[in-house]
């Protein structure tokens, strides 16, 4: 029988390619092995299909490369500032730019504005580099985001809403004058790219603003959580992304933005604002930090790429197709088996490695050791998002321990087709049939700051990955946390009922 409903296709065409290099199992062994099974520590040059990020990934269309010809490199004032502050405007409504080098530079600079030390700072959970600049800054991050968050079987809609009941308690416990603003964050990245839905941040803002307590967005990926409110949420359906765009940002003080992600650029972000005051102080942070207040760390000719990228993100086929191709890949990979986070975000799929494998303990670092083995298997980097990510507790100076232990395989933006996502699921289903093989990590080497990046494993030796779970973690760490350990494995075997 015939489908009647018209397949989504790439809305281009491919007009320039790069070749990759396709290597062997013995060959990725050892590239593996020599990057201390941290997949940052790759070359990029030994993987096939990259699947690390999607950030600063996508492919520039010809418009935007064009743009990058009409590139301004002066000092300041350059023109295609202007473009840029006119085309934020348009599309996110904040009256103040200030371009920084990427998201991060951002987030430092309202870190450094907005909190004092003893300060809390709520967010619909955790991003590293966010919670980062919020920790260096004096302030405590508390994670307002609902229960079905941390819960990778719950399907949610709108799994990035804020919990209002927990931010009020928060306000409760330690007065208004103590949360400077709430960091509210679009597709939650940990969570597995979760939107949140307009009704939540409507009554979240009215609450915030009844309290004095600003709302920041991590616009980051916010075109693509406005993709899901116009396909999810009643009311939005005949609304355009730009639409849906404006009004969420209507309900925040400011925004941080990676133009890396939704912006379809290699590099570049800026900080989005309301109050003249604050961008007064934050012109005077950003030349300190990152550049003048005309150029923020960016030459003129990305500038000018991001702010054609706005253009272009905002188109809704292009939402489609890329949010499409993740879901492609989700179905392929469920196919197999697979256990991933449910429902399917926009830039990611996340594998459920605690649930595929069962026989390691989170202190053994499960998404860790399942990232080298898809690497292994089909040269697919990977991401981990799971102990290893969430670092360290400063003051008890114990892991964080994350409910969700992940394996993240981003999407790039217009860079792969549907036979490389046939590919990955592939190499996932390999994965999940030998699953008894992969072997659990010791961590040999680990960074103070944000550890993923540059923390050095070594495999555990086949004999005591084997060994039962119960009290493993002592074993392998020596240490004394059973209980929490004993929580994780009760969740996994939760799980796989
Ligand atoms: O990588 P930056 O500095 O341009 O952006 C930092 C950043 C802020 N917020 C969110 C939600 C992010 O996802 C983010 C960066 N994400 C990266 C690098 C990622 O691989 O997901």
């Amino acid at each position: 029988m015939l489908k009647k409903k018209m397949p989504v296709a790439e809305p281009y065409k491919i007009k320039m390619v790069e070749p990759l290099m396709m290597s062997n199992r013995d060959y990725r062994k050892k590239a593996i092995k020599n990057a201390h099974y941290n997949t940052f520590l790759l070359q990029s040059q030994d993987v096939y299909i990259d699947l690390l990020t999607d950030s600063g990934t996508a492919a520039m269309s010809e418009y935007q490369w064009a743009g990058m010809m009409l590139g301004d490199e002066a000092y300041a004032g350059s023109k295609n500032f202007y473009v840029l502050e006119e085309a934020v405007q348009k599309y996110y409504g904040y009256e103040f730019v200030l371009p920084t080098h990427q998201g991060r530079g951002a987030e430092h600079i309202i870190s450094k504005l907005l909190i004092k030390p003893g300060d809390y700072v709520p967010g619909n959970m955790y991003f590293t580099t966010t919670r980062a600049h919020q920790e260096l800054a004096g302030g405590t991050f508390v994670d307002v985001i609902i229960d079905e968050a941390h819960d990778a079987m719950s399907v949610h809609p709108f799994k990035g809403n804020v919990d209002l009941e927990k931010l009020q308690s928060l306000v409760d416990r330690v007065g208004k004058e103590r949360v400077p603003y709430l960091n509210f964050q679009a597709c939650v990245n940990m969570a597995g790219g979760q939107p949140f839905s307009l009704a939540n941040l409507k009554s979240v803002s009215a609450y915030c603003r009844s309290q004095g307590i600003k709302i920041i967005l991590d616009a980051t990926r916010c075109l693509e959580n406005a993709w899901f409110i116009k396909k999810k949420e009643p009311g939005y359906d005949c609304h355009s992304i730009a639409q849906i765009l404006m009004e969420i940002c209507s309900y925040t003080d400011g925004c941080t933005m990676s133009g890396k992600k939704d912006l379809l650029v290699n590099i570049g972000g800026f900080l989005g604002l309301r109050d003249s005051q604050l961008y007064e102080k934050a012109c005077e942070f950003g030349t300190l930090f990152e550049g003048l207040h005309t150029y923020g760390g960016m030459a003129g000719r990305d500038m000018e790429a991001m702010a054609r990228g706005i253009e272009e993100a905002v188109k809704e086929e292009h939402l489609d197709q890329r949010i499409g191709q993740v879901h492609y890949l989700a179905d392929r990979i469920q196919e197999y088996g697979v256990p991933i986070v449910l429902p399917v975000g926009g830039h990611a799929v996340y594998i459920d490695a605690a649930a595929m494998l069962p026989h390691l303990s989170q202190d053994q670092f499960p998404a860790q050791s399942l990232a080298a083995a898809l690497y292994v298997e089909t040269g697919v980097r990977a991401m981990e998002r799971g102990v290893v990510s969430a670092g360290r507790d400063k003051t008890s100076g114990e892991h964080n321990y994350p409910k969700l232990e992940l394996v993240r395989l981003t999407v790039p933006r217009r860079v792969y087709t549907n036979s490389h996502m046939d590919v990955v699921a592939y190499g996932v289903g390999e994965c999940l049939e030998r699953r008894n093989k992969i072997s659990g990590l010791n961590m040999t080497f680990e960074p103070e700051n944000m550890r993923f990046f540059q923390a050095r494993f070594d495999l555990i030796s086949k004999k005591k990955t084997e060994k039962p779970q119960t009290g493993v973690r002592g074993q392998i760490c020596g240490n004394s946390q059973s209980t929490t350990n004993n929580r994780y494995a009760d969740q996994i075997k939760e799980r796989l009922r």
